[in-house]
């Protein structure tokens, strides 16, 4: 189970919750949001979406994705590792709105599938802030499976109308079994870069 803060999906104010339940559904997982208010979390479930086959593990990943198109309500992203095929692993996002995630099992805005099998695309997910100063908050993707385990990270730009489809940027480990891209802090992330001889996470 993961559980993290959706932001505010609905723009209410008051932050969202979601838990996703990797297990659920025979494998498949699935995904809750629960919307905060003045009275604290609702105690029932806001909206709900399911992974699309048995071992997908939809919901082992789930975060804010900020602020991806700029619309003042904050978005979702799910990652779904083990996705088909065999664990290419899919990454869906969600974007809110007045009504928040809208209906149960909607089709999601923006998805992202791994580039070969066995990579583990979006065992990680996480909002990257806003890495170009723009208006919108761009996406960061772990894909720790890639080539043997040498692991990869994705960045995708926001936009007005959405994530891009292609990553704006993207880096792999340095040695077979390095598991690149299994998680990390923002902090981290830059520590890394700092290891690698550079002060900074270069400009994108
Ligand atoms: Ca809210
Ligand atoms: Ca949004
Ligand atoms: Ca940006």
């Amino acid at each position: 189970m993961s559980v993290a803060t959706a932001g505010d999906v609905n723009g209410d104010g008051y932050d969202d919750l979601v838990v996703g339940a990797l297990a659920s559904e025979g494998g498949k997982g699935k995904v809750y949001v629960y919307y905060g208010s003045v009275d604290g979390l609702s105690e029932s479930v806001g909206w709900t979406a399911t992974g699309e086959y048995g071992t997908d593990e939809f919901g082992i990943s789930v975060a804010t994705a900020g602020y991806v198109n700029g619309d003042g309500y904050a978005d979702l992203v799910v990652g779904a590792p083990h996705y088909w095929n065999p664990d290419k692993g899919k990454v869906y996002v969600y974007y809110g709105s007045a009504s928040g995630m809208g209906s149960n099992n909607r089709p999601p805005d923006w998805t992202a599938v791994g580039e070969d099998t066995g990579e583990l695309f979006g065992y990680s997910v996480a909002t990257a802030g806003n890495v170009n100063g723009d208006d919108y908050d761009d996406l960061i993707v772990g894909d720790p499976g890639y080539n043997s385990y040498q692991g990869k990270v994705y960045v995708y730009r926001g936009t007005a109308s959405g994530l891009e489809d292609s990553p704006v940027w993207d880096q792999h480990g340095q040695l077979t079994g390095d598991q690149y891209g299994w998680s990390w802090r923002r902090r981290g992330f830059e520590r890394r870069w700092a290891r690698r001889g550079r002060r900074r996470c270069p400009r994108l």
